[in-house]
């Protein structure tokens, strides 16, 4: 069972405890909180936002985030991460100034569960001790599942640390948005794209775990190749980025150092829409932290996602 809505969470929540988790703070914070399917998952789950602003109901002219946590299923931090940043920013709003100003001066755009057939499979093999699942539960032509962390429509497939073979953990899909959750999230950010201005600033994708703070790009790292990265918005991606890794103890960089990867959100977020986009890999050496260290992981990380809030006037 889980705890009142907003409060520390003492185990993972289920695909069904986050609806219904989501469904009690918007209830009871109906002025700033709106919830939104932002489409199905292959296997015809609702993929469940919250939008997190004063006048909730009006498309302000106000600088815009999003994040998104959970596109890899065994990465079950990632979710309670999400929903501790949406019990900060509720709970918060009527205690706290520097809260209600975020909430104000901002529209939020919260999906705590982007994968959640991949999240329903890994967590019921519980009894297994976890089946490990990645991916979505997409039928591919040899196997099962899509990473859809590499499947989004930006240099796709161009440069490596993605896979052609069905049954690869990182198996890139048979093109660009072909995973059903891809096609999903990018038809949210286009969504947002308003008389072709995109209003979103700041992009944000959770995993686990590492302790990272990553930047685009992933595809190569060489940061001179045309169309790749200007040097000022390499500065200004690793000065923010710093700071965010600064104030939960991570390390920052950019993450083709890590290893390269093509496809992946914030390669396309930025690449092709010119959202400033990170990755934050939260925890410390499992996928599967036992409950009890849910809270002390998840307040660790609380401070970088606020003040990735505040700088989304940045960019
Ligand atoms: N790590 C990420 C992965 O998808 C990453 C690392 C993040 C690569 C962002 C590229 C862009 O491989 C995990 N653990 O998923
Ligand atoms: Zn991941």
């Amino acid at each position: 069972p889980k705890p009142t809505p907003g409060a520390s969470a003492t185990s993972y929540h289920t695909y069904a405890e986050m609806r219904q988790e989501v469904d009690s703070v918007v209830a009871a914070n109906p002025q700033i909180t709106q919830k939104f399917v932002a489409g199905k998952s292959y296997e015809g789950r609702d993929i469940i936002g919250i939008k997190i602003s004063d006048n909730v109901a009006t498309d302000e002219n106000e600088p815009e985030l999003l994040v998104i946590a959970n596109i890899h299923a065994r990465e079950r931090l990632t979710a309670e991460q999400a929903l501790d940043y949406l019990g900060q920013l509720t709970k918060g709003y009527a205690t706290d100034t520097r809260v209600k100003n975020l909430v104000d001066n901002r529209e939020i755009w919260l999906m705590p569960m982007v994968n959640p057939d991949g999240q329903v499979y890994d967590m019921t093999s519980d009894t297994q001790a976890g089946r490990m699942w990645r991916k979505n539960r997409q039928p591919n032509p040899t196997s099962t599942g899509t990473d859809l962390n590499r499947n989004f429509n930006f240099k796709w497939g161009c440069c490596g640390g993605s896979s052609t073979n069905g049954a690869s953990e990182t198996y890139r899909g048979t093109g660009p948005e072909s995973g059903t959750e891809t096609k999903v999230i990018a038809n949210f950010v286009r969504s947002r794209n308003v008389g072709g201005k995109q209003q979103l600033k700041m992009f944000l994708d959770i995993h686990s775990y590492s302790q990272l703070v990553l930047w685009p790009f992933g595809y190569t790292t060489n940061n001179t190749v045309p169309g790749s990265m200007s040097a000022d918005d390499e500065a200004a991606h690793r000065a923010i980025g710093t700071e965010m890794a600064r104030s939960q103890g991570f390390t920052p960089e950019q993450s083709s150092d890590l290893y390269i990867t093509d496809g992946s959100t914030n390669d396309w977020t930025w690449g092709e829409q010119r959202i400033f986009s990170y990755t934050f890999e939260l925890g410390t050496n499992t996928f599967y932290p036992p409950p009890s260290q849910i809270d002390q992981q998840v307040q660790r990380s609380r401070e970088a996602l606020l003040k990735l809030t505040d700088y989304a006037d940045c960019p």
